[in-house]
């Protein structure tokens, strides 16, 4: 007898993430899916993204990690709604997590959500939460080969955000070689470099997430 655990596991998150994502809908609000590893700058980004878009976006935040609140009370000391999911060890978000955390926002008051995913480049990226698009960030300090390890995430996602650029004279980083690789396993993403540290890039960044929450994205510049 073969049980086939992980294609129910799946099958059952996908019909969850429908819901999700109908339910978004219907109140006009936009989710986006933020991956990446432990520490590549996921909370940075999206701190540099409140502060980009405060005037223009209401937005909430949804994060996930293994535990501690140590990222939401960080949100949340910025006025921004934040919903603290603690997976137990589970190195990934699903679905259902995502509708419960919904179920404590105010949908209509939004125009945007962020889910900070569990750090790790390999599970997040085969589980649909629901959301509307997909990022994945690749910091300078990993190294420019982790596009031909992870291929599945750096393939799935709408933009790539290469953060720390900063730190390129300290790290072997071939920015070339890493925009090689990132064109051929996905010719349409947005590929956007970044510093949260130094602020590189951020205008970039907080144009594409207005153009992308208020669906104009096809407006922006390629
Ligand atoms: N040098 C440098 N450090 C950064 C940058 N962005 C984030 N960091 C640092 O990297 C560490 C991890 O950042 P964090 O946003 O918490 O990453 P997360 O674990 O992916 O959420 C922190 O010490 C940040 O200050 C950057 O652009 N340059
Ligand atoms: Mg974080």
């Amino acid at each position: 007898l073969k049980i086939e655990v992980k294609k129910n596991i799946l099958a059952t998150n996908a019909s969850m993430a429908a819901e999700n994502r109908s339910r978004l809908e219907s109140h006009g609000v936009c989710m986006l899916n933020l991956m990446a590893s432990p520490g590549a700058g996921k909370t940075s980004v999206i701190t540099r993204a409140i502060e980009g878009t405060r005037d223009r976006l209401k937005l909430a935040v949804i994060e996930g990690d293994i535990a501690s609140e140590i990222d939401s009370l960080a949100i949340e000391a910025m006025d921004i709604p934040a919903i603290q999911i603690n997976t137990g060890g589970s190195c990934h978000l699903t679905a259902v997590m995502v509708a419960s955390a919904l179920d404590h926002l105010d949908l209509e008051a939004l125009d945007l959500i962020i889910i900070e995913n569990v750090g790790n480049l390999v599970c997040p990226a085969e589980f649909d939460l629901g959301e509307a698009g997909r990022l994945v960030i690749a910091s300078v300090a990993e190294g420019h080969d982790k596009p031909h390890k992870y291929p599945l995430i750096f393939r799935e996602v709408d933009a790539i955000l290469v953060n720390k650029i900063d730190l390129l004279s300290y790290c072997d980083f071939n920015l070339t070689q890493f925009h090689q690789v990132v064109r051929r396993l996905n010719p349409t993403a947005a590929v956007i470099e970044l510093s949260c540290r130094e602020g590189y890039g951020i205008d970039e960044w907080c144009q594409w997430l207005t153009a992308t929450a208020t669906g104009r994205r096809s407006e922006l510049p390629s």
